[in-house]
């Protein structure tokens, strides 16, 4: 090989190489555009961007499929927050070492205060509820023959339930006509709602739990911040105000406060939905005096209507229809407060030393003649 032949070898062997190193520059480069692109791609698929300071609270993100109830950015409930501030207040201290009552439980396991005349102070209670300027629904069904029971209910209501407070009396019934006209305070209505009745009256009573759920649903929730559920064939006989309120809560049965739970009246056929075994539960609640918030009483009542219904399907209907599921409903949604039997009493029952006062009592009736009437 002569010294040309050579240099040309050298010349071209430089030019290949070049051309190599060109082409490693390229495919590196398209490399890393590639790798830029799918990596910011992939951020922009998933973090979207969220400005939740412009969503209202109810607004939920589409995307947010982990976290439906709960956005993760939640600075708009810290805005607009409503104070509360008693004003200087005089009135007994609590006493540590002196609880107010040593003759009733005041407290369940799970910190929930049972209402009894002597453990709480109204005057505390009111100041907190009337800034809160709180709106309260009671339900009443009054179907077919039951609508008699009415003008005595209302009428005590108006001396003793929630006095001072804005109250919406909802009144279920298939008679609208016979509602009677009642004179009412400042501040409270009487809402006329007119649905079908049932022949049998174990589908009247199992039927209020689909009835409170569909208007919570459709009304209630626009109008009050409370509901309360009572039994119409009873009076009011004395103070019944906001020492009831809280988000849950339930009444022991005047029946089965004392009882242990053997004895307890719940559905024990586990081919029910509201079957409870017999070592299970802590109170036995009575239907006649329940409610919360709408949004708990919504909750409950959806639950137990479904249950309701689930065991019409199957052919069963608990022993004692939506009692039982309330009752079921609330072993595992503990309330947030009990009543005592002071907010459901019967006198044929006697008047106990533990009832310091009887707020809410059963007006005597005839079940032959007004059931299924
Ligand atoms: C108990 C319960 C009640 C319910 C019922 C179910 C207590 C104190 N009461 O009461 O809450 O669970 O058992 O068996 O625990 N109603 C009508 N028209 C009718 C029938 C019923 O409007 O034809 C409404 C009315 O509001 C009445 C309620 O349903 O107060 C319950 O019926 P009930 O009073 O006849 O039931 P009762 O006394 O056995």
């Amino acid at each position: 090989m002569n010294k040309d032949q050579g240099k040309r070898g050298w010349v071209k062997d430089c030019f290949t190489r070049r051309i190599f190193r060109v082409m490693i520059c390229i495919v590196v480069l398209c490399f890393s555009i590639g790798y830029f692109w799918s990596t910011s791609n992939h951020t922009w698929q998933h973090t979207p961007v969220k400005t939740f300071s412009t969503m209202s609270p109810n607004t939920q993100d589409p995307d947010d499929f982990h976290n439906i109830n709960l956005p993760t950015n939640r600075t708009y409930l810290l805005e607009n927050l409503l104070e509360i501030e008693l004003p200087r207040m005089i009135y007994a201290k609590p006493q540590v070492l002196k609880p107010p009552r040593n003759d009733v439980l005041m407290m369940t396991p799970w910190f929930a205060p049972i209402v009894w005349e002597g453990t709480y102070n109204l005057e505390i209670l009111n100041e907190q509820f009337k800034q809160r300027n709180v709106t309260v629904g009671l339900i009443i069904f009054a179907i077919k023959k039951y609508v008699v029971f009415l003008k005595n209910l209302l009428e005590t209501a108006e001396t003793y339930f929630m006095v001072g407070y804005k109250v919406n009396y909802y009144i279920f019934t298939d008679r609208p006509q016979e509602v009677p006209k009642v004179e009412l305070k400042e501040g409270r209505n009487v809402v006329v709602l007119q649905i079908q009745n049932y022949s049998r009256w174990q589908e009247i009573v199992l039927r209020r739990m689909e009835m409170i759920h569909n208007f919570s649903q459709k009304q209630f929730i626009n109008e009050v911040d409370y509901l309360v559920s009572v039994d119409i064939d009873m009076r009011f006989n004395d103070q019944v105000g906001v020492e009831i309120l809280s988000d849950l809560f339930g009444t022991l049965h005047p029946g089965f406060y004392g009882s242990e739970r053997q004895s307890f009246t719940y559905e024990r056929r586990p081919a029910s939905q509201a079957y409870v075994p017999h070592d299970e539960g802590d109170f036995y609640y009575a239907a006649a005096f329940f409610g919360g918030t709408v949004k708990e009483v919504y909750k409950l009542t959806k639950k137990c209507h479904e249950a309701i219904m689930v065991d019409k399907d199957n052919g069963i209907e608990a022993i004692w229809q939506e009692e039982s599921h309330l009752n079921k409903y609330f072993i595992y949604h503990k309330p947030t407060k009990i009543l005592s039997p002071e907010y459901v009493w019967d006198d044929n029952m006697g008047k106990p030393q533990i009832l310091r006062k009887r707020r809410f009592l059963a007006v005597p009736k005839n079940h032959a003649a007004i059931r299924n009437k």
